[in-house]
């Protein structure tokens, strides 16, 4: 597995940095009117207080839903499925080890030009009580001198069984 890190991306202007573990954000670092950088994210320095730490979801990828499910549970195509209860009688966010608590692979990292980072994922059939398997990529990108930009996708790669 893929060691938990921080990268950066900059365009000159903006600069952001963001891990592989959870595609986190970490830090996002912006000018104001006259060109003073500010970080206007909430975050923490180092990786490993979110993976230590009872780091609240800062700048995550929850996955594979975000916010409650009543009482974690839910039925899809006449299916009942039961999920990790984590949040009062309530199953929330991805569950106990969601998609903002594993490492994600760097499929792709681009410095140059238009700086880009693209994490995947591979999550698979009965993680976290969900269905089938899932492949989730996130690719971040500073397009212009004043953008970030957050482009998510995920791809079903079996069928829920019967
Ligand atoms: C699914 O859960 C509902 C509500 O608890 C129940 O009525 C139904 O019989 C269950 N279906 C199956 C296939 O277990
Ligand atoms: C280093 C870098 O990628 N800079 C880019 C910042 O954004 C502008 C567009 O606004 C690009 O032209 C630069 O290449």
């Amino acid at each position: 597995m893929a060691k938990p890190e921080i990268f950066e991306l900059s365009n000159g202007t903006i600069n952001l940095k963001v891990s592989n573990f959870g595609a986190i954000i970490t830090s996002l670092l912006v000018p104001d009117a006259k060109g003073n950088l500010a970080d206007v994210v909430l975050g923490f320095d180092s990786v490993d207080a979110y993976i230590n730490g009872n780091t609240p979801y800062f700048g995550c990828i929850v996955g594979r839903v975000a916010n409650r499910i009543k009482d974690g549970k839910f039925t899809l195509d006449g299916v009942n499925y039961s999920l990790p209860i984590n949040n009062g009688p309530n199953s929330l966010h991805g569950g106990i080890k969601g998609f903002d608590k594993v490492v994600w692979e760097v499929a792709e990292h681009k410095t140059t030009q238009n700086p880009s980072i693209t994490f995947k994922y591979q999550s698979k059939d009965g993680e976290e009580g969900y269905p089938g398997d899932v492949t989730v990529t996130a690719t971040y990108s500073l397009p212009s001198s004043n953008s970030l930009k957050l482009e998510m996708e995920a791809e079903p790669r079996t069928r829920p069984p019967r």
